[in-house]
């Protein structure tokens, strides 16, 4: 049994993954980028700077510096906008069943988010009175697939990785995990990736593999 699980938020907890799904296709439709949901997960878990990189990339784009920090602004203010419609409401039973049932067996609970909205989001969700710590885009150097979120996540806790797993939606969050050595756990997007240590479909089903 691991001492300490820390979630990704985005995709995992919530889906505020569509939100930013929305605020970015309208940055790609205004840049003539096709953009499906199938670009956008290779976004997931990757930082605001270079979730433009990859639209601009996909698009054969070049912009000077000033154009795209004007742009990641305009995304975000967005992407915040459609936040302010967030409640407590849209949490499911299950992952709040979840969180009080490890919290219930002792094990500590974190949140590894590349988000620099994250306490924003735990606080319009209500779900930030679950966590122990909170390691997110706030506080990190480098996003995903480095490890950095999660090692802080972990040091936050006091565990060290080799005790504790990590439940991410995205690609870049399972690497970011395996590169901490930490026990990885993919869910959605991520349960059909090979390189996740155990998949699981619904997040109750955690319960079972740690
Ligand atoms: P922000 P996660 C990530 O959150 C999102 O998956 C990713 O799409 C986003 O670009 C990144 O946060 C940064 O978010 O622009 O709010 O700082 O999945 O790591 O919880
Ligand atoms: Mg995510």
């Amino acid at each position: 049994m691991k001492q300490g699980i820390i979630f990704d938020l985005d995709g995992v907890l919530l889906s505020t993954d569509e939100m930013h799904y929305t605020a970015w296709k309208s940055i790609a439709d205004e840049l003539g980028v096709p953009f499906g949901r199938t670009e956008n997960n290779l976004l997931r878990g990757v930082s605001r700077m270079a979730s433009l990189e990859i639209i601009l990339g996909l698009g054969n784009l070049t912009l000077p510096e000033d154009v795209k920090f004007s742009l990641t602004e305009r995304k975000n203010n967005r992407y915040v906008a459609l936040l302010q419609t967030l409640t407590p409401d849209v949490v499911t039973q299950e992952v709040r069943d979840t969180l009080k049932e490890l919290k219930a067996r002792g094990i500590k609970i974190a949140i590894g988010s590349s988000s620099k909205n994250a306490k924003l989001i735990l606080r319009l969700t209500d779900l930030a009175q679950y966590f122990d710590a909170v390691s997110d885009g706030t506080n990190i150097s480098h996003s995903k697939p480095d490890p950095e979120v999660f090692l802080k996540g972990a040091d936050f806790l006091g565990l060290s990785p080799d005790v504790c797993a990590v439940v991410e939606d995205a690609v870049a969050g399972i690497d970011a995990a395996n590169a901490g050595g930490f026990y990885s756990i993919g869910i959605g997007d991520a349960s059909k990736y090979d390189k996740a240590d155990a998949a699981i479909e619904h997040i109750s089903e955690l319960l079972n593999v740690i």
